[in-house]
């Protein structure tokens, strides 16, 4: 391990673990992360240990594609990711560390008469909620992204595009490091290579965390993680409807600038952006089949190829420069599960991100922390709740994730 600064001038310290912390934080993600971050800054609750079986960062907030966005579909979904994209929009400040945010605009197409009439519901609902969102026509389209072809797929021509102007991309390492070391300023205790083996708990109450370097007490534990959301679940015996499925993603070699807005198209299965050292980002829909695999396939990349070049045929000469695999944790209805868990006091759930968690980041880790401070679950994530599955009061938000329908 890379260890050639002292303590105190590290972004973030290493500590030997207390015996009790009023707030044990399972996972340090994003997600992780916030939540420590706002119960420090805004509750003034700096009692509170992070725990990561791996480096910060090694999960899904390193291998995600970085895409913020507010243009969701439901009435629960828009307002709360809306609150994500504002606090985005003033993080580096917050943080005082550069993020990169660069909302350079979000176009999602639509290449059928049923994906027109899917946007436009979903364009309806976004300026109703105030989102700067609407439909334009493929002229426009052309003159957002000149290079695209419109009609190079015969069965699938751009017939018109959601247009949603705040969204863009940021630096996601920048944003993990920029939260470590607000916590860490603020006094909160960041432990990666922490595995939490057993959450113990008595009465109905949690009392204590047990890890791979010993075991502490703890008033709330809350479940940050992605990929294995319900194996920490399981051990206070709380089943969750997720299923987990890998992700896939690659970039090619670094062009000159030419893309600005970032494109997804659920017709043809992929999603592109440009990043800041001019790689194409690119992304399809998760693997069809339930796993905890991070290997990258062949498939995806052929998959990846053929429909970049359905947009872009000017980029046939391109080629790859590496690819990789994350895990997301899928719920039923595409939406997370936020909130207390009924018979557990003191466990909190924050999972269930699918492939859309990086972008809630800040949102539920401002929210999550008010919760624990109030002990009141704050209206914004009331809807997310985990006994909306058995109540049949479901958030379906698979029309906007990301390339799924
Ligand atoms: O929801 O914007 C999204 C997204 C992009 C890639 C994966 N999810």
């Amino acid at each position: 391990m890379l260890n050639f600064l002292s303590n105190d001038k590290k972004m973030w310290r290493r500590h030997t673990l207390k015996s009790s912390y009023e707030v044990v934080i399972v996972g340090a993600g994003i997600h992780g992360l916030a939540t420590a971050y706002y119960l420090a800054k805004n509750h003034g609750i700096t009692d509170v240990a992070l725990f990561d079986k791996g480096y910060l960062g090694a999960g899904a907030s390193g291998r995600n594609t970085a895409i913020i966005r507010a243009n969701y579909r439901t009435a629960e979904g828009v307002p709360f990711y809306e609150e994500s994209l504002k606090l985005y929009e003033d993080l580096a400040r917050d943080l005082d560390y550069n993020i990169m945010f660069s909302q350079r605009g979000h176009l999602t197409l639509a290449h059928t008469d049923r994906g027109v009439t899917g946007l436009r519901e979903r364009a309806e609902m976004n300026q109703i909620l105030g989102i700067n969102s609407s439909m334009i026509k493929p002229e426009r389209v052309k003159q957002l992204v000149p290079t695209i072809c419109l009609d190079s797929n015969p069965h699938y021509p751009v017939m018109a595009a959601l247009w949603h102007p705040p969204g863009g991309v940021i630096r996601h390492d920048a944003v993990v490091w920029g939260y470590a070391r607000g916590c860490d300023q603020m006094g909160v205790q960041i432990h990666p290579f922490t595995e939490v083996k057993a959450i113990n708990t008595r009465d109905g109450a949690v009392q204590s965390v047990t890890t791979n370097r010993g075991e502490v007490k703890a008033k709330f534990v809350v479940n940050c993680t992605a990929g294995h959301a319900s194996t920490i679940a399981q051990m206070v015996n709380v089943d969750l409807p997720i299923t987990t499925h890998p992700l896939q993603a690659c970039v090619t070699e670094p062009l000159k600038p030419f893309l600005d807005p970032v494109i997804v198209s659920s017709t043809l299965h992929i999603y592109v952006s440009q990043s800041d050292r001019g790689e194409l980002v690119i992304g399809q829909e998760i693997d069809p089949f339930s796993s905890y695999s991070f290997r990258s396939t062949l498939p995806f990349l052929e998959g990846a190829a053929m429909h970049l070049l359905d947009l872009f045929p000017c980029l046939s000469e391109v080629r790859f420069l590496r690819q990789w695999a994350g895990i997301c944790d899928m719920t039923p209805d595409y939406s997370p599960i936020m909130g207390f868990v009924e018979g557990v006091d003191g466990f909190i759930l924050d999972v269930g991100w699918g492939t859309y968690g990086f972008k809630a980041g800040p949102v539920s880790g401002k929210r999550i922390a008010e919760l624990i401070a109030t002990r009141k679950t704050p209206n914004l994530i009331r809807p997310f709740r985990l006994s909306r599955f058995y109540e049949n009061d479901l958030v379906g938000e698979k029309a906007a994730a990301s390339v799924s329908h």
